[in-house]
């Protein structure tokens, strides 16, 4: 099958990931840069052997719309509506970076710019894809626990995640659009939909604009009752960053994902216990190891779906646009849960 030609928009940290992990892939050829700031693009393509640089998104499309394949835009929330748009009008397929878009309104805008366009829109959301949260999937699937009618999924961290990505510290919404839009994409991945929110929400640093803790308690459309907690605040005994942490009952026994990525299956027989470690990458950093690797499953996953040739078929990808759609509305339900300080119901 002939490689992929695709740009990459935006080169900043996550950048440093995203593209050796599309060459771990392989099946792609990475045509052509763009950065606003084209020093740094510069910077990337000598690392990485890229022919083409630009500073100008219109420049680049314009030399190289006609054999691209897709994008893979890696750019700060605001700049994603823009840069979909900037590709689906070439006809040009979009993967786009987490979370989907600042506001649900921008979100439904990039699903319709590519509707319109006839291409596909694929969000780079990956923490579904980290080994242990497969591995919870597995077991869950496999009714070893029955039914499961209660869990936890947490996010709890003391991790100075503003020294790798000091945009954070300046949004006015941070940890629900940041990891929210991570940790409640878990939630749908393991549970099916939601058909209610509660949120609560605080912010303990006094150094950032936005939110740094939110409680989320959702209803599944299943009965389910999942305590979604996230925090950027949380001194731990075990500081688990960037793992999240996991824990369902069951009719029939409980699953526990604790740190160290240590699986605990309990049932009347006793508790078996397995450890399900990420791959490791040598371009990975030590600190983000499972998110890093989780990286080459999501893009492999979305190359997938990009390489099929009938594009009327429904392909293997997890993360289109209009599924993620679906976690970023819980994202911007809680917000508007936490607002109002009351449930919100989303099946209406
Ligand atoms: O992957 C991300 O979205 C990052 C992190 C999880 C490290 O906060 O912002």
């Amino acid at each position: 099958m002939k490689s992929l030609k695709f740009a990459v928009i935006g080169t900043g940290f996550w950048a440093n990931y995203q593209i050796p992990a599309w060459f771990t892939v392989g099946g792609v050829e990475l045509i052509a840069l763009y950065n606003r700031t084209r020093a740094r693009a510069d910077a990337f393509a000598r690392q990485f052997n890229v022919p083409n640089v630009y500073d100008s998104i219109d420049e680049l499309l314009d030399h190289h719309a006609h054999e691209l394949d897709f994008v893979d835009i890696i750019t700060d929330v605001d700049t994603h509506l823009h840069f979909t748009r900037k590709a689906a009008e070439r006809g040009l397929d979009v993967i786009c970076q987490k979370p989907m878009g600042p506001s649900l309104h921008e979100a439904r805008q990039m699903l319709e710019i590519c509707q319109k366009a006839g291409t596909r829109l694929y969000i780079h959301e990956n923490f579904r894809w980290q080994t242990p949260i497969r591995a919870v999937k597995t077991v869950l699937e496999s009714g070893v626990i029955g039914r499961a009618f209660k869990a936890r999924v947490s996010f709890c961290s003391a991790f100075p995640v503003f020294d790798n990505q000091p945009f954070l510290a300046e949004l006015e919404q941070f940890i629900l659009t940041d990891i929210g839009s991570h940790i409640l994409d878990i939630t749908r991945f393991l549970f099916g939909e939601a058909q209610s929110i509660y949120c609560q929400t605080a912010r303990i640093n006094p150094h950032i604009k936005g939110e740094d803790v939110a409680n989320v308690l959702l209803r599944m459309k299943s009965g389910l009752s999942c305590y979604v907690e996230m925090s950027y605040a949380s001194i731990l005994e075990k500081e688990a960053f960037p793992q999240t942490l996991v824990s369902i009952e069951g009719s029939a026994g409980s699953l526990v994902l604790t740190n160290d990525y240590v699986l605990k299956t309990t049932t009347a027989a006793g508790t078996t216990t397995t450890t399900v470690p990420p791959s490791n990458y040598a371009w990975a950093d030590p600190a983000y190891a499972l998110v890093h690797s989780s990286i080459v499953a999501c893009n492999q996953n979305l190359l997938a779906d990009l390489q099929l040739q009938n594009r009327s078929l429904t392909g293997p990808a997890e993360t289109t646009g209009s599924d993620n759609f679906e976690t970023i509305r819980l994202v911007y339900a809680a917000y508007d849960s936490a607002r109002r300080n009351e449930v919100v119901n989303l099946t209406n």
